[in-house]
């Protein structure tokens, strides 16, 4: 298995756990060879890369399918989740392109993932977390301090479920929970997702994370898509899994919640 038992402690309690080479690094390098060339621009002519941020919505050519399929990571969700718990996908979502600039990327606030979509359209999170099982966060470059790594608050997911509870299986609307989510989880210490090409943060899918501006010199390439469940977390079982402990323990709740959450 890929997560020792403290390691899913650490999950439960800090709201991520990191699995380094989860993707083995030439499929990761050859992801962001695909990455280089959707974007535009070119690695070795910094003139090329004129904006902060270029965002790419989702890639499916095999070196991104084989990120998504890596075995350590299916055997970390099934640690986190539970086997049966998640959706395999065919390929990868979301990647956020960052590179060195004075500019403002405008997106750089602390929120959480929204999780579904409500009947106007709009973007929700429920406290069984409908939508999202996990928030994964993909390296496809090497990130250090100053190649604008993610910031994530730590223990900030056990903020959340107290802002969700009694709020149904709708949930919330994504942006007036963000509002109260960001000043709850203010005195959390913050890491930074940082490491090498081929490594993959587990993140809760309420952690509370944030993008920044690009200070280094080497473009920063990464995917943040989400671990699609197959259905809602279980908080009433004498079994939950860590990602629902964690639920739980934010609630301040040993012996679950009623069905409604
Ligand atoms: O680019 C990053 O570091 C994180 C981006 C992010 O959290 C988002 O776009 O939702």
């Amino acid at each position: 298995m890929t997560l020792t038992d403290s390691e899913i402690e650490a999950f439960v309690r800090n709201g991520f756990v990191r699995v380094p080479g989860a993707v083995p690094e030439e499929t990761a390098l050859a992801c962001r060879d695909e990455l280089w060339r959707a974007s535009g621009c070119q690695p070795d002519d910094p003139a090329t890369w004129t904006r902060p941020v270029i965002r790419i919505a989702s890639m499916s050519t095999p070196p991104f399918v084989a990120a998504a399929r890596a075995q350590p990571l299916e055997e970390a969700y099934d640690q986190l989740v539970g086997p049966g718990g998640w959706q395999p996908t065919a390929g990868l979502g979301t990647f956020p392109l960052r590179f060195p600039s004075a500019e403002d990327p405008g997106d750089a606030g602390w929120h959480v993932e929204a999780s579904l979509a409500g009947d106007e359209g709009e973007m929700r999170v429920s406290l069984r977390s409908r939508g999202r099982a996990l928030l994964a966060l993909f390296l496809f470059s090497e990130v250090g301090e100053d190649d604008a790594p993610t910031r994530v608050r730590v223990g900030s997911h056990l903020d959340v479920p107290s802002l969700l509870h009694g709020a149904g299986e709708a949930g919330r609307e994504w942006m007036t929970l963000c509002q109260e989510a960001v000043p709850a989880s203010a005195g959390r210490p913050v890491e930074l997702v940082t490491g090498a090409p081929g490594d993959v943060y587990v993140c809760h899918p309420f952690l509370v994370h944030g993008a920044q501006p690009h200070r280094g010199s080497r473009p920063r390439f990464m995917a943040q898509p989400p671990v699609v469940p197959t259905g809602e977390l279980d908080l009433g079982t004498a079994e939950p899994t860590p990602v629902a402990r964690a639920v739980l323990a934010g609630l301040g709740s040993a012996g679950g919640v009623g069905k409604q959450g």
